[in-house]
Protein backbone atom coordinates (compact mmCIF):
# COMPACT_ATOMS: atom_id res chain seq x y z
CA UNK A 1 0.00 0.00 0.00
CA UNK A 2 1.48 3.93 -1.15
CA UNK A 3 2.18 5.29 2.14
CA UNK A 4 0.05 8.65 2.19
CA UNK A 5 1.51 11.92 2.62
CA UNK A 6 -0.76 13.05 6.50
CA UNK A 7 0.07 16.19 7.86
CA UNK A 8 1.48 16.49 11.81
CA UNK A 9 -0.38 17.98 14.50
CA UNK A 10 0.52 21.68 14.00
CA UNK A 11 0.08 21.69 10.14
CA UNK A 12 -3.21 19.77 10.71
CA UNK A 13 -4.26 23.21 13.61
CA UNK A 14 -2.99 25.30 11.03
CA UNK A 15 -5.43 23.99 8.34
CA UNK A 16 -8.65 24.00 10.75
CA UNK A 17 -7.62 27.68 11.83
CA UNK A 18 -7.11 28.41 7.50
CA UNK A 19 -10.10 27.12 6.84
CA UNK A 20 -12.15 28.57 9.59
CA UNK A 21 -11.17 31.95 9.73
CA UNK A 22 -12.88 34.48 12.75
CA UNK A 23 -14.30 30.42 14.34
CA UNK A 24 -12.18 30.79 17.16
CA UNK A 25 -14.65 28.53 19.48
CA UNK A 26 -14.86 25.90 16.62
CA UNK A 27 -10.78 25.65 16.22
CA UNK A 28 -10.48 25.72 19.78
CA UNK A 29 -12.88 22.29 20.03
CA UNK A 30 -10.82 20.76 17.38
CA UNK A 31 -7.54 21.64 18.51
CA UNK A 32 -8.33 19.94 22.05
CA UNK A 33 -9.34 16.91 20.57
CA UNK A 34 -6.58 16.13 17.72
CA UNK A 35 -4.17 16.70 20.77
CA UNK A 36 -5.37 13.18 21.79
CA UNK A 37 -6.42 11.73 18.83
CA UNK A 38 -3.06 12.80 16.76
CA UNK A 39 -1.38 10.37 19.70
CA UNK A 40 -4.09 7.48 19.50
CA UNK A 41 -3.89 7.49 15.75
CA UNK A 42 -0.22 7.72 15.38
CA UNK A 43 0.64 4.10 14.34
CA UNK A 44 -2.99 3.55 12.72
CA UNK A 45 -2.89 4.47 9.06
CA UNK A 46 -6.41 3.87 7.99
CA UNK A 47 -7.64 7.03 10.31
CA UNK A 48 -4.88 8.70 9.01
CA UNK A 49 -5.49 7.49 4.76
CA UNK A 50 -9.06 7.90 5.18
CA UNK A 51 -8.72 11.35 6.36
CA UNK A 52 -11.35 10.74 9.22
CA UNK A 53 -10.08 13.44 11.40
CA UNK A 54 -10.51 16.13 9.12
CA UNK A 55 -13.92 14.77 7.75
CA UNK A 56 -15.55 15.10 11.33
CA UNK A 57 -14.35 18.74 11.84
CA UNK A 58 -15.91 19.52 8.47
CA UNK A 59 -20.12 19.71 8.66
CA UNK A 60 -21.74 17.79 6.92
CA UNK A 61 -23.51 21.10 6.26
CA UNK A 62 -24.36 24.41 7.55
CA UNK A 63 -28.01 25.51 7.07
CA UNK A 64 -28.41 29.16 7.93
CA UNK A 65 -31.51 30.98 7.77
CA UNK A 66 -33.12 34.61 8.03
CA UNK A 67 -35.99 34.85 11.10
CA UNK A 68 -38.48 37.74 10.54
CA UNK A 69 -41.11 37.98 13.52
CA UNK A 70 -42.97 40.86 14.85
CA UNK A 71 -42.56 42.23 18.78
CA UNK A 72 -45.43 43.32 20.76
CA UNK A 73 -45.16 46.73 19.42
CA UNK A 74 -45.48 46.12 15.44
CA UNK A 75 -41.76 46.18 15.20
CA UNK A 76 -40.51 43.53 12.59
CA UNK A 77 -37.32 42.30 13.99
CA UNK A 78 -34.94 40.29 12.24
CA UNK A 79 -32.45 37.18 13.74
CA UNK A 80 -30.60 34.92 11.97
CA UNK A 81 -31.30 31.15 12.68
CA UNK A 82 -29.14 28.39 12.11
CA UNK A 83 -28.49 24.08 11.98
CA UNK A 84 -25.16 23.00 12.01
CA UNK A 85 -25.06 18.90 10.78
CA UNK A 86 -21.87 17.91 11.34
CA UNK A 87 -21.76 14.05 11.35
CA UNK A 88 -24.58 11.27 11.09
CA UNK A 89 -22.42 7.98 10.43
CA UNK A 90 -23.48 6.27 13.56
CA UNK A 91 -27.49 7.97 13.43
CA UNK A 92 -29.90 11.14 13.18
CA UNK A 93 -27.92 14.21 13.68
CA UNK A 94 -29.01 14.87 17.34
CA UNK A 95 -28.10 17.90 19.59
CA UNK A 96 -29.51 20.56 21.05
CA UNK A 97 -31.50 24.61 20.15
CA UNK A 98 -29.45 27.78 21.46
CA UNK A 99 -31.03 30.80 21.51
CA UNK A 100 -29.04 33.63 23.01
CA UNK A 101 -27.45 36.72 22.13
CA UNK A 102 -23.87 35.08 21.77
CA UNK A 103 -24.74 32.97 18.95
CA UNK A 104 -22.74 32.90 16.31
CA UNK A 105 -21.83 30.20 13.36
CA UNK A 106 -18.66 29.52 15.01
CA UNK A 107 -20.11 28.31 18.22
CA UNK A 108 -22.66 26.22 17.00
CA UNK A 109 -19.86 24.71 15.10
CA UNK A 110 -17.92 24.03 17.99
CA UNK A 111 -20.97 22.78 19.60
CA UNK A 112 -22.49 20.37 17.13
CA UNK A 113 -18.58 19.09 17.05
CA UNK A 114 -18.45 18.22 20.51
CA UNK A 115 -22.38 16.72 20.19
CA UNK A 116 -20.66 14.31 17.67
CA UNK A 117 -18.12 12.70 20.18
CA UNK A 118 -20.83 12.99 22.95
CA UNK A 119 -23.59 11.11 21.42
CA UNK A 120 -21.57 8.35 20.25
CA UNK A 121 -20.30 7.73 24.19
CA UNK A 122 -23.63 7.37 25.41
CA UNK A 123 -23.69 3.99 22.95
CA UNK A 124 -26.98 5.06 21.63
CA UNK A 125 -27.46 5.89 17.55
CA UNK A 126 -27.21 9.16 17.51
CA UNK A 127 -25.05 11.64 14.71
CA UNK A 128 -24.00 15.34 15.63
CA UNK A 129 -25.69 18.26 15.24
CA UNK A 130 -26.37 22.03 17.08
CA UNK A 131 -28.64 24.76 16.22
CA UNK A 132 -30.08 28.17 17.87
CA UNK A 133 -30.19 31.72 16.59
CA UNK A 134 -29.15 35.14 18.07
CA UNK A 135 -32.35 36.14 19.48
CA UNK A 136 -32.22 37.30 22.93
CA UNK A 137 -35.83 36.11 24.90
CA UNK A 138 -34.73 37.96 28.54
CA UNK A 139 -37.13 40.55 28.50
CA UNK A 140 -39.56 39.03 25.81
CA UNK A 141 -43.18 38.42 26.34
CA UNK A 142 -44.35 34.81 25.88
CA UNK A 143 -45.97 35.62 23.20
CA UNK A 144 -42.61 37.52 21.06
CA UNK A 145 -41.02 34.21 22.27
CA UNK A 146 -43.84 32.19 20.74
CA UNK A 147 -44.08 33.95 17.24
CA UNK A 148 -40.29 33.84 17.49
CA UNK A 149 -40.37 29.84 17.77
CA UNK A 150 -42.83 29.63 14.85
CA UNK A 151 -41.17 31.55 12.24
CA UNK A 152 -37.69 29.75 13.02
CA UNK A 153 -39.63 26.43 13.08
CA UNK A 154 -41.50 27.30 9.58
CA UNK A 155 -38.17 27.35 8.10
CA UNK A 156 -36.42 24.74 9.79
CA UNK A 157 -38.91 22.08 9.27
CA UNK A 158 -37.35 21.19 6.42
CA UNK A 159 -34.32 19.97 7.11
CA UNK A 160 -35.16 18.13 10.64
CA UNK A 161 -37.42 14.79 11.18
CA UNK A 162 -37.64 11.92 13.44
CA UNK A 163 -35.01 9.81 10.93
CA UNK A 164 -32.95 13.14 10.29
CA UNK A 165 -32.31 15.56 12.79
CA UNK A 166 -33.73 15.88 16.11
CA UNK A 167 -32.93 19.40 17.99
CA UNK A 168 -33.42 19.51 21.30
CA UNK A 169 -32.99 22.67 24.47
CA UNK A 170 -29.74 24.69 25.41
CA UNK A 171 -28.97 27.77 26.71
CA UNK A 172 -32.46 30.00 26.07
CA UNK A 173 -34.65 27.03 24.95
CA UNK A 174 -36.56 24.73 27.63
CA UNK A 175 -40.01 23.52 27.58
CA UNK A 176 -41.71 26.71 26.80
CA UNK A 177 -39.74 26.86 23.60
CA UNK A 178 -39.76 23.28 22.84
CA UNK A 179 -43.39 23.41 23.10
CA UNK A 180 -43.68 26.42 20.70
CA UNK A 181 -41.33 24.08 17.80
CA UNK A 182 -43.17 21.34 18.09
CA UNK A 183 -46.42 22.33 17.72
CA UNK A 184 -45.40 24.41 14.81
CA UNK A 185 -43.81 21.74 13.15
CA UNK A 186 -46.81 19.20 13.90
CA UNK A 187 -49.15 22.70 12.03
CA UNK A 188 -47.45 22.87 8.99
CA UNK A 189 -46.30 19.04 8.43
CA UNK A 190 -49.32 17.27 9.95
CA UNK A 191 -47.34 14.63 11.70
CA UNK A 192 -46.94 13.84 15.29
CA UNK A 193 -43.44 12.53 14.99
CA UNK A 194 -40.59 12.18 17.45
CA UNK A 195 -38.50 15.59 15.82
CA UNK A 196 -37.76 17.34 18.88
CA UNK A 197 -37.01 16.05 22.52
CA UNK A 198 -37.64 17.57 25.76
CA UNK A 199 -41.12 17.78 24.92
CA UNK A 200 -43.55 17.86 27.52
CA UNK A 201 -44.94 14.70 29.35
CA UNK A 202 -48.58 15.44 27.95
CA UNK A 203 -47.66 15.03 24.20
CA UNK A 204 -44.26 12.79 24.07
CA UNK A 205 -42.11 13.84 26.54
CA UNK A 206 -40.12 12.05 28.46
CA UNK A 207 -39.61 11.86 32.20
CA UNK A 208 -36.70 12.72 33.84
CA UNK A 209 -35.20 14.74 30.59
CA UNK A 210 -35.17 18.19 32.81
CA UNK A 211 -33.26 16.58 35.57
CA UNK A 212 -30.98 14.79 33.03
CA UNK A 213 -27.72 16.13 32.53
CA UNK A 214 -27.40 18.22 36.01
CA UNK A 215 -28.15 14.68 37.73
CA UNK A 216 -25.99 12.71 35.20
CA UNK A 217 -23.10 15.37 35.46
CA UNK A 218 -23.01 14.43 39.39
CA UNK A 219 -23.50 10.54 38.82
CA UNK A 220 -20.17 11.42 36.66
CA UNK A 221 -18.07 12.90 39.06
CA UNK A 222 -19.63 10.24 41.93
CA UNK A 223 -17.86 7.40 39.26
CA UNK A 224 -14.92 9.22 39.40
CA UNK A 225 -14.30 10.08 43.13
CA UNK A 226 -14.94 6.63 43.53
CA UNK A 227 -11.74 5.66 41.45
CA UNK A 228 -10.45 7.03 44.54
CA UNK A 229 -12.27 5.57 47.37
CA UNK A 230 -14.05 8.88 47.76
CA UNK A 231 -17.53 10.34 47.97
CA UNK A 232 -19.69 13.02 47.81
CA UNK A 233 -21.17 13.43 51.22
CA UNK A 234 -19.87 16.48 53.54
CA UNK A 235 -17.71 17.83 50.17
CA UNK A 236 -18.22 21.39 49.10
CA UNK A 237 -19.59 21.80 46.15
CA UNK A 238 -19.01 25.52 43.86
CA UNK A 239 -21.36 25.72 40.58
CA UNK A 240 -21.89 28.20 38.43
CA UNK A 241 -25.00 29.22 36.34
CA UNK A 242 -28.38 28.78 37.58
CA UNK A 243 -30.41 27.49 34.61
CA UNK A 244 -31.35 23.75 33.68
CA UNK A 245 -28.48 22.26 34.21
CA UNK A 246 -27.01 24.10 37.54
CA UNK A 247 -30.15 23.69 39.51
CA UNK A 248 -30.08 20.00 38.77
CA UNK A 249 -26.79 19.21 39.68
CA UNK A 250 -27.17 21.37 42.78
CA UNK A 251 -30.21 19.28 43.70
CA UNK A 252 -28.24 15.97 43.12
CA UNK A 253 -25.22 16.67 45.03
CA UNK A 254 -27.58 17.98 48.36
CA UNK A 255 -29.20 14.81 47.66
CA UNK A 256 -26.20 13.01 48.04
CA UNK A 257 -25.05 14.84 51.05
CA UNK A 258 -22.98 17.62 49.42
CA UNK A 259 -22.40 21.55 50.08
CA UNK A 260 -23.39 24.05 47.51
CA UNK A 261 -22.51 27.61 48.34
CA UNK A 262 -22.63 28.69 45.13
CA UNK A 263 -24.65 30.06 41.51
CA UNK A 264 -24.63 32.60 38.84
CA UNK A 265 -26.04 33.78 36.21
CA UNK A 266 -24.45 37.08 33.40
CA UNK A 267 -24.59 39.08 36.28
CA UNK A 268 -22.23 37.55 38.65
CA UNK A 269 -22.06 34.71 41.73
CA UNK A 270 -24.32 34.62 44.85
CA UNK A 271 -22.17 32.85 48.09
CA UNK A 272 -24.11 31.36 50.38
CA UNK A 273 -22.01 29.36 53.02
CA UNK A 274 -24.57 27.64 54.83
CA UNK A 275 -25.39 26.03 51.92
CA UNK A 276 -27.93 26.24 49.07
CA UNK A 277 -30.79 23.97 50.24
CA UNK A 278 -33.24 21.93 48.50
CA UNK A 279 -36.20 24.76 49.31
CA UNK A 280 -33.43 26.99 48.52
CA UNK A 281 -32.79 25.43 44.63
CA UNK A 282 -36.95 25.07 44.43
CA UNK A 283 -36.68 29.01 44.83
CA UNK A 284 -33.86 29.43 42.18
CA UNK A 285 -35.81 27.54 39.72
CA UNK A 286 -39.12 29.40 40.32
CA UNK A 287 -37.60 32.66 40.17
CA UNK A 288 -35.14 32.25 36.81
CA UNK A 289 -37.48 30.22 35.11
CA UNK A 290 -40.88 31.31 35.96
CA UNK A 291 -40.65 34.73 36.76
CA UNK A 292 -37.22 34.94 34.59
CA UNK A 293 -35.44 36.96 37.66
CA UNK A 294 -31.95 37.29 37.99
CA UNK A 295 -29.51 35.17 40.85
CA UNK A 296 -29.33 38.45 42.54
CA UNK A 297 -32.34 38.38 43.92
CA UNK A 298 -31.75 35.79 45.87
CA UNK A 299 -29.67 37.70 48.68
CA UNK A 300 -32.69 39.54 49.28
CA UNK A 301 -34.66 36.62 49.91
CA UNK A 302 -31.86 34.41 52.18
CA UNK A 303 -29.55 37.03 54.26
CA UNK A 304 -26.78 34.61 54.22
CA UNK A 305 -25.67 35.07 51.16
CA UNK A 306 -23.75 37.61 49.26
CA UNK A 307 -24.02 38.64 45.56
CA UNK A 308 -20.90 39.40 43.64
CA UNK A 309 -21.02 41.36 40.51
CA UNK A 310 -19.64 40.25 37.40
CA UNK A 311 -17.58 37.53 38.83
CA UNK A 312 -17.48 33.95 38.72
CA UNK A 313 -17.37 31.74 41.31
CA UNK A 314 -13.98 30.11 41.22
CA UNK A 315 -12.39 31.97 43.99
CA UNK A 316 -14.88 30.46 46.75
CA UNK A 317 -12.90 27.43 48.19
CA UNK A 318 -14.27 24.03 47.27
CA UNK A 319 -13.54 20.16 46.91
CA UNK A 320 -15.71 20.06 44.26
CA UNK A 321 -16.18 22.30 40.88
CA UNK A 322 -19.26 22.08 38.59
CA UNK A 323 -19.11 24.99 35.81
CA UNK A 324 -22.68 24.84 34.23
CA UNK A 325 -23.10 28.06 32.69
CA UNK A 326 -21.57 28.64 29.00
CA UNK A 327 -18.48 28.00 27.00
CA UNK A 328 -14.86 29.34 28.26
CA UNK A 329 -16.37 30.66 31.64
CA UNK A 330 -13.40 29.04 33.38
CA UNK A 331 -9.81 30.38 32.51
CA UNK A 332 -6.42 29.23 33.13
CA UNK A 333 -6.52 31.54 36.36
CA UNK A 334 -9.51 30.37 37.45
CA UNK A 335 -8.16 26.67 37.31
CA UNK A 336 -4.82 27.12 38.74
CA UNK A 337 -7.12 28.88 41.77
CA UNK A 338 -9.10 26.27 42.10
CA UNK A 339 -6.16 23.72 42.21
CA UNK A 340 -4.33 26.03 45.17
CA UNK A 341 -7.38 25.92 47.17
CA UNK A 342 -7.57 22.11 46.78
CA UNK A 343 -10.41 21.27 44.69
CA UNK A 344 -10.12 17.69 44.10
CA UNK A 345 -12.60 17.42 41.11
CA UNK A 346 -14.52 19.10 37.93
CA UNK A 347 -17.20 18.03 36.74
CA UNK A 348 -18.11 20.17 33.56
CA UNK A 349 -22.31 20.29 33.06
CA UNK A 350 -21.81 23.26 30.17
CA UNK A 351 -20.09 22.69 27.29
CA UNK A 352 -16.36 23.80 26.41
CA UNK A 353 -16.79 26.00 30.32
CA UNK A 354 -12.95 25.47 30.31
CA UNK A 355 -10.39 27.05 28.24
CA UNK A 356 -7.60 25.31 26.82
CA UNK A 357 -5.28 26.95 29.33
CA UNK A 358 -7.66 25.63 31.59
CA UNK A 359 -7.63 22.35 30.72
CA UNK A 360 -4.09 21.73 30.71
CA UNK A 361 -3.51 23.44 34.36
CA UNK A 362 -6.39 20.66 35.39
CA UNK A 363 -4.45 17.64 33.33
CA UNK A 364 -0.71 19.12 34.76
CA UNK A 365 -2.47 18.68 38.51
CA UNK A 366 -3.70 15.33 37.61
CA UNK A 367 -6.81 16.19 39.52
CA UNK A 368 -10.37 14.52 38.28
CA UNK A 369 -11.51 16.35 35.66
CA UNK A 370 -13.95 15.35 33.20
CA UNK A 371 -14.95 17.02 29.67
CA UNK A 372 -18.19 18.11 28.75
CA UNK A 373 -18.93 15.69 26.38
CA UNK A 374 -18.51 13.11 29.07
CA UNK A 375 -19.84 14.66 32.08
CA UNK A 376 -22.96 16.50 30.77
CA UNK A 377 -24.17 13.46 28.10
CA UNK A 378 -27.03 12.92 30.21
CA UNK A 379 -29.44 15.38 29.05
CA UNK A 380 -28.85 14.17 25.53
CA UNK A 381 -28.83 9.81 26.30
CA UNK A 382 -32.60 10.40 28.11
CA UNK A 383 -32.73 12.79 24.75
CA UNK A 384 -31.86 9.17 22.58
CA UNK A 385 -34.16 7.68 25.28
CA UNK A 386 -37.16 9.92 24.61
CA UNK A 387 -36.66 8.73 20.95
CA UNK A 388 -36.92 4.83 21.05
CA UNK A 389 -40.16 6.13 23.88
CA UNK A 390 -41.63 7.94 20.66
CA UNK A 391 -40.99 5.40 17.98
CA UNK A 392 -42.54 2.44 20.61
CA UNK A 393 -45.55 5.43 21.24
CA UNK A 394 -45.13 3.97 24.68
CA UNK A 395 -44.08 6.12 28.08
CA UNK A 396 -41.43 4.50 30.24
CA UNK A 397 -41.78 4.16 34.02
CA UNK A 398 -39.64 6.85 36.10
CA UNK A 399 -37.76 3.92 37.86
CA UNK A 400 -36.74 2.32 34.36
CA UNK A 401 -34.90 5.67 33.33
CA UNK A 402 -33.16 6.42 36.64
CA UNK A 403 -31.45 3.09 35.95
CA UNK A 404 -30.63 3.95 32.54
CA UNK A 405 -29.06 7.29 33.17
CA UNK A 406 -26.95 5.67 35.54
CA UNK A 407 -26.17 2.80 33.24
CA UNK A 408 -25.25 5.37 30.75
CA UNK A 409 -23.22 7.83 33.05
CA UNK A 410 -21.23 4.36 34.45
CA UNK A 411 -20.96 3.12 30.77
CA UNK A 412 -19.56 6.58 29.48
CA UNK A 413 -16.90 6.50 32.71
CA UNK A 414 -15.77 3.19 31.95
CA UNK A 415 -15.41 4.06 28.51
CA UNK A 416 -13.02 6.90 30.02
CA UNK A 417 -10.98 4.42 31.90
CA UNK A 418 -9.98 1.94 28.75
CA UNK A 419 -8.67 4.74 26.53
CA UNK A 420 -7.52 7.59 29.39
CA UNK A 421 -4.74 5.60 30.82
CA UNK A 422 -1.37 7.18 30.88
CA UNK A 423 1.35 4.79 30.28
CA UNK A 424 3.73 4.56 33.02
CA UNK A 425 1.19 6.31 35.38
CA UNK A 426 -0.64 4.19 37.27
CA UNK A 427 -4.06 5.04 39.14
CA UNK A 428 -4.32 8.14 37.16
CA UNK A 429 -7.18 8.71 34.45
CA UNK A 430 -7.10 11.91 32.01
CA UNK A 431 -10.63 11.89 31.27
CA UNK A 432 -10.31 14.23 28.11
CA UNK A 433 -8.38 11.77 26.22
CA UNK A 434 -10.13 9.05 27.57
CA UNK A 435 -13.94 10.65 25.68
CA UNK A 436 -12.05 12.24 23.15
CA UNK A 437 -10.41 9.07 21.85
CA UNK A 438 -13.70 6.42 22.90
CA UNK A 439 -16.24 8.77 21.04
CA UNK A 440 -13.75 9.13 18.28
CA UNK A 441 -13.00 5.41 17.48
CA UNK A 442 -17.18 4.33 17.29
CA UNK A 443 -17.87 7.55 15.05
CA UNK A 444 -14.31 7.06 12.92
CA UNK A 445 -15.11 2.96 12.51
CA UNK A 446 -18.86 3.73 11.04
CA UNK A 447 -17.30 6.15 8.72
CA UNK A 448 -14.54 3.52 7.57
CA UNK A 449 -17.31 0.85 6.97
CA UNK A 450 -19.11 3.48 4.51
CA UNK A 451 -15.85 4.16 2.35
CA UNK A 452 -15.48 8.30 1.35
CA UNK A 453 -18.84 9.76 1.21
P1 LIG B 1 -30.19 27.72 30.66
O1 LIG B 1 -30.62 28.71 29.64
O2 LIG B 1 -31.22 26.99 31.44
O3 LIG B 1 -29.23 28.43 31.72
C1 LIG B 1 -28.05 29.04 31.33
C2 LIG B 1 -27.36 29.60 32.53
O4 LIG B 1 -26.05 30.01 32.17
C3 LIG B 1 -28.05 30.84 33.07
O5 LIG B 1 -27.82 30.91 34.44
C4 LIG B 1 -27.34 31.95 32.33
O6 LIG B 1 -27.38 33.21 32.96
C5 LIG B 1 -25.93 31.43 32.30
N1 LIG B 1 -25.24 31.98 31.12
C6 LIG B 1 -25.59 31.82 29.83
N2 LIG B 1 -24.75 32.49 29.03
C7 LIG B 1 -23.87 33.10 29.85
C8 LIG B 1 -22.77 33.93 29.62
N3 LIG B 1 -22.41 34.30 28.39
N4 LIG B 1 -22.07 34.36 30.70
C9 LIG B 1 -22.44 33.99 31.97
N5 LIG B 1 -23.50 33.20 32.23
C10 LIG B 1 -24.19 32.76 31.19
O7 LIG B 1 -29.22 26.71 29.90
P2 LIG B 1 -28.76 25.26 30.33
O8 LIG B 1 -28.68 25.14 31.81
O9 LIG B 1 -29.58 24.28 29.58
O10 LIG B 1 -27.29 25.20 29.68
C11 LIG B 1 -26.12 25.53 30.41
C12 LIG B 1 -24.92 24.86 29.77
O11 LIG B 1 -25.11 23.44 29.76
C13 LIG B 1 -24.65 25.24 28.31
O12 LIG B 1 -23.25 25.19 28.07
C14 LIG B 1 -25.30 24.09 27.52
O13 LIG B 1 -24.75 23.95 26.24
C15 LIG B 1 -24.95 22.93 28.42
N6 LIG B 1 -25.77 21.74 28.28
C16 LIG B 1 -27.12 21.77 28.41
C17 LIG B 1 -27.85 20.61 28.30
C18 LIG B 1 -29.32 20.57 28.54
O14 LIG B 1 -29.87 19.47 28.54
N7 LIG B 1 -30.00 21.67 28.76
C19 LIG B 1 -27.21 19.33 27.97
C20 LIG B 1 -25.77 19.39 27.94
C21 LIG B 1 -25.10 20.56 28.06
P3 LIG B 1 -28.35 34.37 32.43
O15 LIG B 1 -29.71 33.98 32.91
O16 LIG B 1 -27.83 35.62 33.03
O17 LIG B 1 -28.23 34.36 30.93
O1 LIG C 1 -25.46 19.97 24.74
C1 LIG C 1 -26.32 19.07 24.81
O2 LIG C 1 -26.01 17.88 24.90
C2 LIG C 1 -27.74 19.47 24.82
N1 LIG C 1 -28.03 20.66 24.82
C3 LIG C 1 -28.81 18.42 24.81
C4 LIG C 1 -29.02 17.90 23.42
C5 LIG C 1 -30.18 16.98 23.25
O3 LIG C 1 -30.43 16.62 22.09
O4 LIG C 1 -30.86 16.61 24.21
Amino acid sequence: MAVTDHVDLPTFIEGVKKRNPGQPEFVQAVQEVAEDIYDFIEDKEQYHSEQILRRIAEPDRIISFRVCWEDDKGNVRVQRGYRVQNNNAIGPYKGGIRFHPSVTESVLKFLAFEQTFKNALTGLPMGGGKGGANFNPKGKSDREVMRFCQSFMTELYRHVGADVDVPAGDIGVGGREIGYMFGQYKRITNQFTGVLTGKGLEYGGSLIRPEATGYGAVYFLRNMLKTQHEDIEGKTAVISGSGNVATHAAEKIVQLGGKVVTLSDSGGFIHDPEGITQEKIDWVKAHKTRRRGRIQDYCDEYKSATFHAGKTPWGVPCDLALPCATQNELLGEDARTLVANGCRAVSEGANMPTDLEGVHVFKDARILYAPGKAANAGGVAVSGLEMSQNSERRSWKESELQQLLLDIMEGIHSSCLTYGGIAGEKGYTDYVRGANIAGFKKVADAMLAYGVV
